[in-house]
């Protein structure tokens, strides 16, 4: 006979806040999203206000009440909850509810767990969880190991809450150093790619945006895409041949969300870490989403946390061929010029935008800084359509623009009376 696992059966319970509100479905979708690629399935999703945060429950009391009715009436496995709990809160909530309660943290970390199939992905899981979960374990160590199988319990992670506090933390330095000597075997790699002078492109995005689609297509390769969430964790790299006889090199990397628990992105630094040596860093967006601007949002606030922003990045638009995609490459085209717009999924656009990374990649541009009096505003006009700009600062008397940009368009604007100083 085959035992089947069964699967768990979840109740969401949003919280919003004031600006939140317009957000609320596309937050839903992606909560209920998060749950399905932990594999439960989603039997309720109840909403709440985050007016004034409770310290015992984080919610009112009333609407624990109505969660509780809820829990009574369906009896799911587990209640979700969309934001961050202190320990406390989430023990007070299990004993009220009396059932399992997980938060997004716990939610995102299982996923990975899931997920994660190579050494360095497991060790980073194995990482992130155990310092998840090592606040937690006062007074609940042993109920958490009686649990058995099911979310908020499984993974490299679990087996180690049997064993004392002082023991976990060596695990965690134990881990520190397995995940040290691998990015120092990575580090031994790059130098010799760039030895060789082997460009890299690496691929970044909101997790679904279709990166390993675009990776598949240039680098003609089959790494596993799927409409759910954070199907990548590892950073996987393939030459891939850009024009005529010249390979570069394209890197695949974990997907960003809205939120991401500081705990993952302390563990996936190190493989984040590889994006500081990229060449050109490839923004992928999915332009068929009714939440674009957030999904730029997130991810433009995730690059400035590792320090990318100085790096050149170009935008691409994905999903073309979608509904929706339309209006929105309307909307966001007159913001950005310079982006290009794509469908992995068929091809669309990928000699477009193969030219334009070779123009970046292999042209070589040159940092400078650029003052225009107010006088010269038409100059102004040329910056902004033929060169990258990373900064740009008013004075009384005029603009300077910090920007990346061709030998060729910077002495055209030199020509035409800018002042221009390679940096
Ligand atoms: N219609 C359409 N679907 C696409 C396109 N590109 C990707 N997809 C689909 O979008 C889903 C996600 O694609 P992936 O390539 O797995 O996305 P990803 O960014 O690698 O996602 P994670 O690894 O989970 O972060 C898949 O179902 C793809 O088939 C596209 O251009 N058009
Ligand atoms: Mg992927």
């Amino acid at each position: 006979m085959i035992e089947t696992v069964k699967q768990e059966r979840a109740l969401l319970v949003m919280v919003l806040g004031h600006d939140e509100k317009s957000l609320q479905e596309t937050l839903s979708e992606e909560l209920k999203n998060l749950a399905e690629s932990a594999g439960l399935k989603v039997s309720g999703l109840l909403l709440a206000n985050r007016r004034a945060i409770s310290p015992r429950l984080y919610i009112g009391k009333g609407k624990a009440e109505e969660i509780l009715a809820e829990c009574q009436e369906i009896n799911p496995d587990v209640v979700i909850f969309n934001v961050n709990l202190k320990p406390g809160q989430q023990r007070n909530l299990e004993d009220l509810l009396g059932t399992k309660v997980i938060d997004y943290t716990q939610l995102i970390v299982d996923i990975f767990a899931k997920r994660a199939h190579t050494q360095e992905g497991m060790l980073q899981v194995e990482l992130a969880q155990t310092a998840y979960l090592l606040p937690r374990l006062k007074g609940k160590g042993t109920m958490l190991s009686q649990q058995g199988g099911g979310i908020g319990t499984l993974g490299p992670g679990e087996k180690k809450l049997e064993i004392d506090r002082r023991r976990i933390e060596e695990r965690v330095d134990r881990l520190r150093k397995e995940i040290e000597e691998i990015r120092q075997h990575r580090g031994v790699l790059r130098k010799k790619r760039e030895k060789e002078n082997v460009k890299i492109c690496s691929l970044v995005g909101y997790t679904n945006a279709g990166k390993s689609t675009l990776f598949n297509a240039l680098a003609q390769s089959h790494e596993k895409t799927a409409d759910s969430l954070f199907t990548t964790l590892d950073t996987v790299s393939n030459t891939f041949n850009l024009k005529d006889n010249l390979n570069a090199v394209i890197a695949d990397t974990v997907g960003f969300i809205h939120k991401l628990p500081p705990h993952l992105v302390d563990a996936f630094k190190a493989t984040l870490e590889e994006l500081e040596h990229a060449d050109l860093i490839i923004h992928i967006i999915d332009v068929s989403s009714p939440d674009i601007k957030r999904l730029k949002q997130s991810v433009d606030a995730m690059l400035s946390e590792l320090g990318l922003l100085e790096k050149p990045i170009l935008l691409v638009f994905n999903k073309i061929d979608k509904a929706g995609a339309e209006e929105n490459l309307w909307l966001m085209g007159k913001d950005y010029p310079n982006a290009v717009s794509i469908s992995a999924l068929n091809g669309t656009g990928l000699d477009i935008l193969k030219e334009k990374i070779f123009e970046i990649i292999f042209q070589e541009m040159k940092q400078a800084e650029i003052k225009l009096s107010f006088q010269q505003m038409e100059l102004a006009n040329y910056v902004h359509k033929t060169c990258e700009i990373i900064k740009k600062e008013y004075s009384e008397k005029e603009i300077v623009f910090s920007v990346r940009a061709k030998e060729s368009n910077l002495a055209y604007l030199k020509k035409n009376g800018a002042q221009v100083n390679e940096i």
